[in-house]
């Protein structure tokens, strides 16, 4: 497998930062997770934008263009030959000292593609849905930290994961500072309750996903199903006919159970069916081309 670090592309043996990155040290950088689909990399303008923004809201300067920074990611897909692929893209503060001091770090950002096929989720969970429950981890408070900066520091997520993942189920429901719905740890949430699809919104707290952006416009554009973004509660998910989760590296996954509540008649709900059906023919036909 080859990487690109830094400008130039290497073997995943020599790709190697510093022990004095601030992004190893602090978790002081930003990144991406991008899929390809069949030869085209999907919503790729959406992603650099949210890199772009990421980068502007950490005071980060990315040492490359927008543009050259396309180039780079299709010519590590090249490079590894990979028509379906999973592609991160990690920027870091670059080289300081053990100081929290970021004007310490004089060497320009690191820039991090790694591309590879990676299979996220067991396939049983995409034929039969999953249990998820609730975790005791809070999603950090946006007035602490933006939902919407893809930072290098996914402590409180991956806490949230672990313990969801002891306790036997597949993923985690995280609630807000004020104990509603916000999101999973890599992934947004939704529920269908009598024929309308509802979502925690921007302001409760959730990234503002790329594949929840794609499944809210597939749902109003294609299949005609009213969408609400909303403050969500639990009993809202517990009573819901439908829930599943989105993500890039996850895609849609159906939810079945939540906190030992059966959601609808346990079975994958009609409207779920159908939008995962919609977003593999979207991801499929769309996106910028490799080649
Ligand atoms: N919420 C959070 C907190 C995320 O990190 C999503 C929602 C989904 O957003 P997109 O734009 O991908 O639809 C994410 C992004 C993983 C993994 O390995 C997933 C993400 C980040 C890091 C790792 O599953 N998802």
């Amino acid at each position: 497998m080859r990487i690109f670090l830094d400008g130039k592309l290497v073997e995943k043996i020599d790709a190697k930062i510093s022990v004095f990155d601030h992004g190893f040290l602090y978790g002081d950088g930003i990144f991406e997770g991008i899929r390809a689909y069949n030869g085209r990399v999907f919503r790729l303008k959406e992603h650099l934008e949210r890199l772009w923004s990421s980068a502007k809201a950490i005071n980060l300067e990315i040492p490359i263009h927008k543009k050259e920074m396309e180039k780079a990611l299709i010519k590590t897909i090249l490079a590894n030959k990979l028509n379906d692929a999973y592609i991160r893209l990690i920027v870091t503060r670059g080289c300081g000292d053990l100081g929290l001091d970021f004007r310490n770090c004089t060497k320009p950002s690191s820039v991090i593609i790694i591309a590879d096929q990676v299979k996220m989720y067991l396939e049983e969970f995409y034929e039969k849905g999953i249990g998820v429950v609730t975790v005791s981890t809070r999603r950090i408070r946006q007035d602490s930290l933006s939902p919407n900066i893809k930072s290098l520091n996914y402590l409180n997520n991956i806490l949230a994961k672990m313990q969801a993942v002891r306790s036997g189920a597949a993923e985690a429901i995280m609630l807000n500072a004020e104990g509603y719905v916000v999101e999973c740890p890599g992934d947004n949430i939704f529920i269908v309750k009598n024929g309308i699809l509802c979502t925690p919104a921007g302001s409760e707290g959730a990234l503002v996903g790329i594949t929840r952006d794609a499944v809210i416009e597939l749902a109003k554009n294609k299949s005609g199903v009213p969408v609400k973004e909303v403050r969500l509660s639990l009993y809202d998910v517990y009573t819901a006919d439908e829930c599943f989760l989105t993500g890039t590296a996850a895609e849609i996954v159906p939810v079945v159970v939540v906190d030992s509540r059966i959601i609808g008649d346990g079975k994958i709900g009609k409207i779920t069916s159908k939008l995962i059906k919609e977003f593999k023919a979207l991801a499929r036909s769309s996106g910028t081309p490799i080649k």
